[in-house]
């Protein structure tokens, strides 16, 4: 088609809650030098027990691709991304080993917990292709878009922390990202029903407050 794609007209429509999910004072910190170790320390804690719980949530989307999408390349996508997650897993073992966090020791906040529960919530297999996708897209571009940010020309991030914004700040993982808006967009564009638009909309939302609130729990 020509013009914007759903996904950009949904990020316009909805850009205050985007950029708090991009641009919360956690990510300022680390963009400013400012940030407290403490809450990075906990952040990364937190993330890891999402990130685990994340990749059954992949396998549910990569299963309904096979099952729904009418484009075999989608597949390849999603495995590059599952392949990725592999790679995150080992990253945050040692990332923690660095920063002396206990991964075993690690208690599951609120905010984790509900999020987690939500993806769970998309894993059932009445829950469509298209509204399963647009939340995994919406999930990984709020990270990519928030750590870009401390990998600016203008940024003071430290040293330390650089490995972390480049995990999902380089250019990689923005072109990851740019293929699942790509995957997202043609089946919102191929979309019959408004219903299924509708929710595929409130995903989107719901990550994007998801992602604050998850923010949010690195203050402690
Ligand atoms: C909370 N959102 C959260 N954690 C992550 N690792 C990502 C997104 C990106 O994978």
């Amino acid at each position: 088609g020509n013009g914007k794609g759903t996904i950009a007209k949904w990020k316009d429509k909805h850009r205050r809650m985007y950029d708090q999910a991009t641009h919360h004072p956690f990510i300022l910190s680390i963009r400013d030098g400012a940030v407290d170790y403490s809450n990075f320390k906990r952040w990364l804690g937190q993330d890891y027990i999402f990130v685990r719980q994340f990749i059954p949530f992949v396998a549910s989307v990569l299963l309904k691709s096979w099952k729904e999408s009418d484009e075999e390349s989608d597949m390849e996508v999603l495995l590059g991304g599952m392949a990725s997650l592999n790679d995150e897993i080992s990253w945050f073992k040692r990332q923690a080993d660095k920063w002396d966090v206990h991964l075993h020791s690690v208690v599951p906040q609120q905010a984790n917990l509900n999020y987690c529960m939500f993806l769970e919530s998309l894993m059932k297999p009445e829950v469509e292709y298209i509204v399963a996708i647009t939340a995994f897209w919406a999930v990984e571009a709020v990270y990519q878009e928030s750590f870009s940010l401390c990998l600016e020309s203008s940024a003071k991030t430290p040293l330390e922390l650089m490995e972390t914004c480049q995990r999902w700040g380089n250019p990689g993982f923005g072109e990851y990202c740019v293929s699942l808006q790509k995957i997202a967009d043609r089946c919102l564009e191929n979309s019959t029903t408004d219903d299924v638009l509708l929710k595929a909309e409130a995903a989107f939302t719901t990550v994007l407050q998801h992602e604050v609130s998850f923010w949010d729990m690195s203050y402690g």
